[in-house]
């Protein structure tokens, strides 16, 4: 089958490209927004202090090469073979902390929960029986991780654009392996640890209520395999 096309992300981009610094993104609502299902102490640490720290190690890392300042956070998670050996790690996983936490925080939202509607509501029915099903799927992967990671809803980008359950560990993203993130969620400790401890399944089936399906839904849109879905209907 053929690739299915899906454009940039639009997340974690350079204000003004050129020589400019990586920034740390606002929250697109208040810390306190999510309660009770994460809390405010939370939210302010992770976003504050976590995504803040990726965000200035990045730039900090970047200083040795005016040649890759312009470039995007992803861009740089996809052509890590053109970062310098010296700096590689530092910017895959500031890179890749950057961009997923500015993912992180959209696929969120304080009017979310429920379940998604339309083409991405089909295609989760489609390609994992039912939304319950993928729900399970979700919950079961994320608590199965090893250490540090995230679990995500993504989209091969081959094979028709099949929609897959699929974890990467650290920082890791998804674009990596031919795969586009349509939902995300955080299994580090530090996302849940002040709330739930060591309970990290309890924390994942807790996380329903905030899931901005509107994002996702909006992310799914802009792939072609939703356009010959909506062309079929
Ligand atoms: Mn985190």
């Amino acid at each position: 089958m053929s690739a299915v096309i899906v454009q940039d992300d639009g997340v974690a981009t350079l204000p003004g490209g050129g020589a400019a610094k990586h920034l740390l993104p606002a929250l697109p609502y208040d810390h306190a927004a999510l309660e009770p299902h994460i809390d405010a102490r939370t939210m302010l640490l992770h976003h504050g202090k976590h995504h803040a720290s990726y965000v200035e190690k990045l730039n900090a890392a970047l200083e040795s090469s005016p040649d890759l300042q312009g470039k995007t956070a992803l861009w740089l998670l996809r052509n890590l073979d053109q970062v310098p050996a010296e700096i590689r790690v530092a910017v895959r996983n500031n890179a890749g902390g950057h961009v997923n936490h500015s993912l992180f925080w959209q696929a969120m939202s304080p009017q979310g929960g429920g379940a998604p509607s339309g083409p991405l509501a089909g295609a989760i029915e489609h390609d994992f029986g039912s939304f319950d099903r993928f729900k399970m799927r979700f919950d079961a992967a994320g608590a199965a991780l090893f250490g540090s990671g995230w679990v995500w809803l993504a989209m091969a980008q081959e094979e028709g654009g099949r929609l897959e359950v699929l974890t990467t560990s650290g920082h890791d993203h998804p674009t990596t392996q031919g795969r586009y993130p349509l939902l995300l969620n955080d299994v580090w400790e530090h996302a849940y640890y002040l709330k739930h401890e060591n309970r990290r399944a309890e924390y994942l089936q807790g996380w329903w209520p905030v899931v901005n399906w509107q994002e996702a839904a909006r992310r799914y849109e802009r792939s072609d395999r939703s356009r010959l879905q909506c062309a079929k209907h």
